[in-house]
């Protein structure tokens, strides 16, 4: 084994879940697309939390109440470093991507958007990166136009600088999509963008816990991720964006936390970040997502990236010699994401075949309907990596592919 390859072994250790067998056999997780697993350091964090900490945070003059609301800030601004984002009050926490799209689509869309504005979106979008702009389109007037894809699902950048119009108020784009494992360039789409005064949304589930993120560098207004898909806490997430364009922008919930003061007649809110955090916020997930953070730094993106595109190449090669089976998504620049078709095998059996062998991977859309529209099938078989995998989980995965082949023919 290369010393690598050996490091992440040994890095499974930290988390327990991976030591675990189901159906007497040796897990295989392969669905960190749809949620990763966590590392004892953030598990640890969040008992200790619980145990030693906690409290409401923001109101309380007592030792526990500022102990709680430093390590949520804190929190916060390690969130803000790793992103490269230029301020901590830039940092929303929200329930996660879903969220903080929502929150932009209605808060900004509310006053951003009128009649005969357009909207710009991928074909490859999550549906959490539609539906709340169809919402708010259907609300002000606004119109959805949709970047193609090519058949290796790539977006037609010819296409997109088309649709780009004095029209365009914003465009929101996936980065890394989880139902092809396709890149995109958002530095490019924002500067495109920026050029006809619209503003950018990147959508980074997906992104996040495989590559280093800089919104300066990319000059995206706004930036989504998902707490649970970097190896911390469900129920967290996390909105930037740019401290004039959230200023500029109506309250998206109304509560605790989030005024400056309330009167019947008139209220006033809070300063950024708080105007968009009404409520008691999910402290111990903050929290945790920053032990998460930290985890990650540790471990070092660029040597995970590293070893997880030596598995995600050994993986496609494996199945391009299985007879039948046809991956879907190709594109030159792509990572972490092996979907795929086998001849007519509905990838519900595929997944129910790989199940019994330990094997976790998820079948169906994927949450993008209208990609498997554009590849006119009904669902995938999804295999997603993690820098915790290893050879040992792609072949297992190769291995049930292979006996699904057999039962089926
Ligand atoms: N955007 C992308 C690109 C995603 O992959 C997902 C979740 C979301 C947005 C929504 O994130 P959430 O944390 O708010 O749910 N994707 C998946 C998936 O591929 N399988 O399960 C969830």
């Amino acid at each position: 084994m290369r010393a690598q390859d050996q490091q992440f072994f040994e890095r499974r250790q930290d988390f327990p879940i991976l030591g675990r067998k189901v159906h007497g056999k040796p897990l295989a997780y392969l669905d960190n697309a749809a949620t990763t697993q966590k590392p004892r350091a953030v598990i640890d964090t969040i008992s200790r939390y619980y145990e030693s900490e906690n409290a409401n945070i923001h109101r309380g003059v007592y030792l526990l109440s500022q102990e709680a609301t430093a390590a949520y800030e804190s929190a916060r601004e390690r969130i803000a470093r790793f992103i490269n984002a230029a301020e901590s009050r830039e940092i929303i926490f929200t329930r996660g991507t879903t969220e903080s799209i929502n929150l932009v689509a209605s808060s900004w869309g509310r006053t951003g958007l009128k009649t005969g504005d357009e909207i710009i979106v991928t074909a490859m979008e999550h549906h959490s990166n539609i539906v709340p702009w169809q919402l708010i389109a259907e609300q002000t007037g606004a119109k959805l136009r949709v970047i193609p894809i090519d058949d290796r699902g790539q977006l037609l950048m010819d296409q997109y600088e088309k649709l780009l119009s004095d029209r365009t108020r914003i465009v929101s784009v996936v980065q890394l999509s989880n139902s092809l494992g396709t890149i995109n360039d958002v530095k490019t789409i924002a500067a495109m963008a920026h050029k006809r005064g619209a503003v950018v949304l990147a959508d980074g589930a997906q992104w996040v816990a495989h590559f280093p993120s800089d919104v300066r560098d990319w000059d995206v207004d706004f930036y989504a991720f998902s707490s649970h898909k970097i190896f911390g806490p469900t129920g967290i997430g996390v909105l930037y964006g740019k401290a004039r364009l959230l200023n500029a922008m109506p309250p998206y919930q109304g509560g605790g936390d989030m005024i400056s003061s309330v009167t019947f007649e008139k209220t006033t809110y809070n300063d950024l970040p708080h105007k968009f955090e009404a409520g008691t916020p999910h402290i111990s997930g903050a929290i945790g997502l920053g032990a998460a953070i930290d985890y990650v730094q540790g471990v070092g993106l660029a040597a995970m990236h590293d070893h997880e595109q030596k598995l995600l190449d050994y993986a496609q090669n494996r199945l391009a010699e299985i007879p039948g089976v046809r991956l879907v998504g190709t594109a030159a620049h792509k990572a972490s994401v092996i979907s795929f078709v086998l001849k007519d095998i509905h990838p519900h059996d595929i997944g129910a075949v790989l199940d019994a062998e330990g094997v976790a991977i998820r079948t169906g859309h994927h949450c993008c309907q209208p990609v498997m529209d554009r590849f006119q099938i009904p669902a995938t078989a999804r295999a997603s990596l993690a820098f915790y995998n290893t050879m040992q989980d792609v072949d297992a995965l190769i291995e049930g592919v292979r006996k699904t082949v057999k039962l089926f023919a």
